[in-house]
């Protein structure tokens, strides 16, 4: 384990190595204990650089087994190899030369999931960011690219399967079983973009041809047996071929695209050039195990790491601070894909529902850290939701500025100027400033300074004069290193909606640049001036969340349930009665606290059921509209002093409110909604199967009884009929003989299913309640459970401390320690997931006292280890800065 030195690295600090490593020469002979790598490295000396340089590699954890250089063995006092680091001091006096390295690695004994490890029995790699200097000694840094040739070697029974980046050259026999083949990457890439795998897996095979006539073949490859799992990746694959080339005019460059499920991987996929390694979770689908949600994260993730393909390797970043270069532009491309795919609404809610989750509670706690960060103590830390969800609002703002035109201008001066290049931030803007003639000077803050912006708005209407009025101000609120900030360039989407649910027409707008039914702001204070509106309209703003903001608006009730229902644009009319639900929950949860029982408006218990039967509305449409803010949304909105459990009684009590005034249209949209016909993933069928989980939910809370969750789970046809009854039954009864029933069934059912089993441990650890701790301690001895795999991890602890507000915040501390203590058994042997968990505990100082001072003794238990991986000590020691 690398330990931590306190070491930080600045953006300002850049510059160009020494040397390039221009062409990359690597054989593996694999074996779990003892693999052998040979690195042949071609250096040129860059220009300027001295003459006397010293070559300096980065390692991590390895030996140094034999060095040639210049293709003599080099001798004593010429190098120097640690652990971390080659220096090789005398070189040869040719700008170019060769070096050779041969190291002996482990990949049975790496649990750590970086560089060459084993995940049942297959040989695969995952270098992003520094894991390929785990392999050899190397300029491990993405500004050194350098083209591939890959020889891999193994024992043929073993590993019939020899893959790596690039096309196929050759391949054969050696003799004693063994046998080897060669891969050839022409395009130059850096090394975290390196990727072998080898085993003994099944494969599915396809073929693409391009726009421009090429024929790419394309293969799967996932454990035998499962092969029929990955049709549905396969198809999402080509549909992601096919539309990068309608939509951005990019097409594939290689003559085979190969992608591989593995079972113990460390996040959800990774874009290796030509060899795309998979969390399996993401590849695996069919509808007896996975749920709507798993195929339409199949198909986003597919999609994402395919992008990359032109958004991240053939146009890389010049070094980690530029993460969001290829992160952020590649999430608002695989946004945008899903978005064509599927419902352009649905899509865009889910969206920002997922920023709100993620993003803002990290902009506004101790871990906010600009788009585009200028330091960092480990770079794993850094792929966060602000670099990718952040980061791809702010090119969703760019197109918002300059319109689809200019902005497909600029994206295609992007791709032809940068080509083959390791960008900036810089670079990539400069781009969309030429194609469109704008100067984004402004808006580039979006880039550099951390937190998430307020906007006030207050409204008047004169109806002699017939001038609407808004006062609007902005204010960025401070962040950790970042006490003064500028202000931005905020562009907020609007609509004056009018009496008859309609956008009224004006003579002028003046006070603020208004242009295509968007408010620029870029001052702190702007008063926008409406002229000739003919009667009071009310205002819709920060329409499609054109920009990832808090907006504070003073508003009647009666006018954001008018926008609920009548708004033209169907993000803003969920959002106006997400924002009703929200406001009425802290209300009640603050009588909660008091000691009173809430009470709502009839008019806000009255709506869900005309949304329920809406047929004009998709069915996934009011699903999401339906669906109460979750605890950790209402408690965002609280922002300090939070109780989980008042919120949690708040949120149980609206349910049943809502639930006893619509049970009746609620019972008859829910048996209309059962479907007959055969099963398929499309967003329409699965829209229905949404809007029916979520009335099962207030049907059960209605009723009190756990009959109708029971029959769903008894007749369930697809696994997302089948996990929500199961959810329904676990959360609403728990303890219930049927709920029992259900846990006991659906483990009998999927015992020997991993993927599935996850399912049942989520299930399980985010029942709300006290009790929940002491049922994830219990899970976590289970035999299907395993600490070394980061799913089950994930799905066990991580769901427990990230998505159980009132089990995770028991009041004496107890969810604290078992996180705690669980961070610290996987830190022993993977640090990166362990520094992801420990993320949990980021918004413990908005906990009212006690809980505060529980989470605070939690995480110093952690910070007071003597040996602690960079990883978790940089996230502990934010956190408790
Ligand atoms: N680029 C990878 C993430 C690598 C994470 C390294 N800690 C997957 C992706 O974003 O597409
Ligand atoms: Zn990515």
């Amino acid at each position: 384990m690398r330990t931590d030195t306190g070491q930080v690295f600045r953006l300002e600090d850049y510059r160009p190595s020494d040397y390039a490593i221009v062409e990359t020469d690597l054989t593996f002979r694999l074996d779990p204990e003892r693999t052998r790598v040979t690195a042949t490295l071609t250096v040129e000396r860059r220009e300027g650089a001295a003459k006397d340089a010293p070559l300096v590699l980065d390692g991590d954890g390895l030996a140094l087994d034999e060095l040639l250089v210049g293709g003599k063995p080099a001798v004593k006092g010429s190098h120097e190899a640690t652990p971390d680091s080659l220096t090789i001091r005398r070189l040869p006096k040719a700008d170019r030369f060769e070096i050779t390295i041969v190291t002996i690695i482990a990949p049975a004994a790496n649990k750590a999931l970086m560089g060459l490890y084993l995940s049942n029995g297959v040989y695969c790699t995952q270098c992003e960011a520094e894991g390929f200097r785990r392999i050899t000694y190397y300029l491990d840094r993405p500004d050194v690219l350098s083209t591939y040739r890959v020889r891999i070697e193994a024992k043929e029974k073993e590993a019939p399967l020899l893959l790596s980046n690039g096309n196929p050259v050759e391949n054969g026999r050696l003799g004693d079983g063994w046998h080897y083949a060669v891969w050839h990457d022409p395009f130059p890439k850096p090394s975290y973009l390196f990727a072998l795998v080898a085993g003994d897996l099944g494969g599915i095979h396809d073929a693409f041809v391009t726009a421009s006539g090429r024929k790419v073949k394309l293969g799967i490859y996932v454990e035998h047996g499962k092969e029929p799992l990955a049709a549905y990746a396969m198809d999402a694959l080509k549909r992601s071929m096919r539309w990068d080339e309608e939509r951005f005019g990019r097409e594939y460059d290689l003559d085979v695209f190969n992608i591989v499920a593995v079972s113990d991987f460390n996040m959800g996929a990774m874009e290796n050039k030509g060899l795309n390694v998979f969390n399996d979770k993401y590849v695996l689908a069919d509808p007896e195990t996975a749920t709507d949600m798993d195929y339409a994260n199949i198909e986003a993730i597919i999609a994402h790491e395919y992008f990359h393909n032109w958004t991240g390797n053939r146009i890389t970043c010049r070094d980690w601070f530029q993460l969001c270069l290829k992160e952020g532009l590649t999430v608002y491309r695989d946004h945008e894909f899903s978005a064509d795919q599927r419902s352009r609404a649905v899509k865009r809610i889910a969206e920002v529902r997922t920023l709100k989750a993620h993003q803002f509670p990290e902009d506004q706690g101790p871990l906010a850290h600009p788009v585009r960060p200028r330091r960092y103590r480990e770079i794993n830390n850094f792929y966060t939701a602000t670099v990718y969800e952040k980061g791809s609002e702010v090119v969703r703002m760019i197109h918002t500025l300059l319109g689809a035109k200019d902005f497909r201008a600029g994206m295609d001066l992007y791709f032809e100027r940068h080509d083959g290049q390791a960008v900036t931030i810089e670079d990539f803007l400069a781009c969309f400033e030429e194609a469109s003639g704008k100067d984004l000077s402004q808006f580039a803050l979006w880039y550099h300074q951390a937190g998430t912006p307020n906007v006030t708005v207050s409204t008047s209407y004169d109806a002699r004069a017939k001038e609407y009025t808004l006062e609007i101000e902005q204010s960025v609120p401070p962040t950790p290193s970042e006490s003064r900030k500028r202000l931005m360039h905020i562009p907020l989407a609007f609509g004056l909606v009018g009496p008859n649910g309609q956008d009224m027409e004006y003579d002028s707008a003046e006070g603020a640049a208004v242009e295509n039914g968007v408010i620029h702001l870029r001052k702190r204070r702007h008063t926008v001036l409406f002229k000739g509106v003919s009667a009071r309209p009310v205002i819709s703003l920060n329409r499609g969340f054109s920009a990832p903001i808090t907006l504070a608006l003073e508003m009647r009730p009666k006018d954001r349930l008018f926008l609920a229902r009548h708004d033209s644009d169907l993000f803003s009319r969920w959002q106006a009665l997400n924002t009703l639900f929200t406001e009425a929950l802290i209300e009640a949860s603050t009588r909660i606290r008091g000691g009173k029982t809430p009470n709502f408006e009839a008019a806000l218990l009255g709506y869900p059921a005309e949304i329920a039967a809406d047929e004009n509305l998709e069915a996934a449409y009011r699903a999401l509209a339906l669906t109460l803010p979750a605890e950790a949304d209402i408690a965002r909105e609280i922002g300090n002093n939070i109780d989980p459990d008042a919120i949690g009684a708040a949120r149980e009590a609206l349910r049943e409110a809502i639930a006893g005034e619509a049970q009746a249209v609620f019972a008859k949209v829910y048996d209309a909604l059962q479907d007959d016909g055969p099963f398929s993933p499309d967003a329409a069928s699965a829209g229905r199967r949404a809007l029916r989980n979520v009335l099962l939910e207030y049907l059960s809370a209605a009723a009190q009884d756990p009959a109708l969750a029971a029959r769903q789970f008894e007749e369930a046809k697809s696994m997302t009929e089948r996990a929500a009854a199961l959810n329904v039954l676990a959360h609403q009864f728990p303890g219930s003989g049927a709920a029992e029933k259900a846990l006991a069934a659906f483990e009998q059912r999927y015992h020997d299913n991993p993927l599935v089993l996850d399912k049942w441990f989520i299930v399980q650890a985010t029942i709300p309640g006290d009790r929940t701790v002491d049922l994830v301690r219990r899970l976590m001895a289970h035999p299907a459970f395993s600490i070394t795999n980061p799913n089950r991890v994930r799905s066990l602890v991580g769901g427990f401390a990230s998505s159980n507000q009132t089990g995770f915040h028991r009041a004496d501390g107890e969810g604290y320690r078992l996180l705690a203590e669980t961070i610290l058994r996987v830190e022993a042997h993977n640090p990166q997931v362990a520094a992801r968990l420990a993320i949990a505990f980021r918004s413990w100082r908005s906990l009212e006292k006690n809980r505060q001072e529980q989470a605070r003794a939690a995480l110093s238990e952690i910070a007071r280890q003597p040996e602690l991986s960079r990883d978790l000590r940089d996230i502990v020691e934010r956190t408790l800065a």
